[in-house]
């Protein structure tokens, strides 16, 4: 027992019958898909925490460097002691940088980690109350919805509330405007909330992140496999299983799958489920959105936020340099008004055409069931015949979305203006995606 550390943590069969569900609707799903959430059991969290050291997933160094660098000044920013609410904490690292200049500033702080992991929880709480002896610990062994809930529980003192490491990117951009007014939502005058988010870049730097030469980030997307296996009963073989990365520079999103290498059967035992898998067909576990600085405004007014400062990161220019900052230093704002600090690393992007994105199967045609389909590439067709392709591969049309290139990232824009007007310059499901008849494809076509 320690008086600095208390608990809020919600009964754990519910999250072992959700985290079930969820497996059988996303194998039963066309194409089938896993929620990177389960990621995040013991073996998954100690394999994050060596993606996050790796030379390739630039993202945790340049938090580090940037946090390093301003966080006696956000400290600054708050007058009496605080209550440090943390979405998706895993190892706390990085915020111990945060926590130092807190309690340098005020000498106490409340620290509320969530984070779906217990186990990571414990062993972090362990250390950082042996380390601190001014520090309160809240830990939220929870999901997101439940650690909102936590920081409107946890009210009695001004909040500073962290989402770090790019966990935004791991939901679509609606989502995550969704979630963020849901924050904003609990907040109170003077709270302030301050998010990490990585910005668009070129293909290779972020492919290398998300495919690492040691195969770390591999053995991470494995480990989903691995957890069914030991929590559901599963017999997947991970070595029929293979780590698919690829940036769709499009959509601004780095996807990752599991695909499988050959036919096979799955069981798992505890779903009752038995899952065919044709040689190439692919799982589809995460999403990694990447922002340009325009995409964070949108996401930032869409959530009911205004950016007031931002610190970016240039590989050029160490230690978290400031790249920008609006309202700007010294600027009267209204009290209260929620805040949005956005930090990344701002990489210059390189500046060369890409080419369209490949499929994550590379399909030896496996043999199709007779209600599937592989999704034809539509990519640089004239709209008319895409639509005519999609219905004649047995699948629908749906409304197709009309982009200028000022709707583009800046990263994108040399691909999308060299695809003409009236043309395809994306697709969802991707080509060579195995999907069943009948299943929309939607098209997003160049307007000028
Ligand atoms: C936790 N999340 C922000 C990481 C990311 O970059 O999307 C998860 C990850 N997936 C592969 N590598 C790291």
């Amino acid at each position: 027992m320690n008086d600095r550390l208390r608990w809020i943590e919600p009964p754990p069969d519910a999250s072992r019958a959700t985290f079930a569900q969820d497996v059988r609707a996303g194998l039963e799903a066309q194409p089938p898909r896993l929620d990177c959430r389960y990621f995040y059991d013991a073996a998954g969290s100690e394999l994050f925490e060596a993606i996050c050291a790796l030379e390739e997933y630039y993202l945790t160094r340049a938090e580090t460097e940037i946090l390093a660098e301003h966080a006696p000044t956000i400290a600054a920013g708050f007058r009496q002691p605080i209550s440090l609410v943390e979405l998706g904490s895993g190892s706390s690292r990085k915020t111990r940088l945060l926590i130092e200049a807190l309690l340098a500033a005020h000498g106490s702080l409340r620290y509320v980690p969530v984070d779906i992991s217990r186990t990571m929880l414990e062993a972090t709480t362990r250390t950082l109350l042996a380390d601190y002896p001014a520090l309160e610990i809240v830990a939220v062994a929870a999901e997101y919805e439940q650690g909102l809930a936590a920081v409107r529980s946890v009210d009695d003192r001004p909040r500073l509330v962290l989402w770090l490491g790019s966990n935004v990117g791991n939901l679509h951009r609606d989502e995550a405007a969704d979630f963020l007014r849901r924050v904003r939502d609990g907040l109170a005058e003077g709270d302030r909330l301050l998010v990490g988010i990585d910005l668009r870049k070129d293909r290779a730097t972020l492919e290398r992140a998300y495919d690492d030469s040691r195969g770390v980030t591999a053995r991470f997307n494995l480990n989903l496999l691995a957890r069914i296996n030991r929590e559901l009963g599963g017999d997947f073989d991970l070595a029929a299983f293979r780590h698919v990365a690829r940036y769709d520079e499009v959509a601004g999103r780095v996807e990752m799958y599991l695909v499988s290498t050959r036919e096979q059967m799955v069981r798992i035992r505890d779903l009752d489920l038995v899952r065919r898998f044709a040689a190439g067909e692919a799982i589809h576990t995460e999403n990694s959105y990447k922002y340009s600085p325009a995409e964070i405004d949108r996401l930032a007014a869409a959530a009911g936020l205004r950016v007031e400062a931002r610190f970016e990161f240039h590989e050029s220019v160490p230690a978290g340099l400031v790249a920008a900052q609006a309202p700007g230093p010294g600027e009267r704002v209204p009290p209260g008004s929620p805040v949005l600090l956005t930090i990344s690393r701002g990489r210059a992007p390189t500046p060369t055409p890409v080419p369209p994105t490949p499929a994550p199967t590379p399909t030896p045609t496996p043999a199709l069931a007779p209600d599937e389909v592989i999704v034809p590439d539509l990519i640089r067709l004239p709209e008319a015949e895409a639509m005519r392709r999609i219905t004649a591969s047995g699948l629908m049309t749906t409304y197709n979305n009309y982009q200028t290139v000022d709707q583009v990232a800046p990263e994108a824009r040399a691909f999308f203006l060299s695809v003409p007007p009236g043309h395809v310059v994306s697709q969802i499901p991707a080509p060579g995606t195995r999907v069943k008849k009948g299943t929309r494809v939607h098209l997003a076509i160049r307007k000028e």
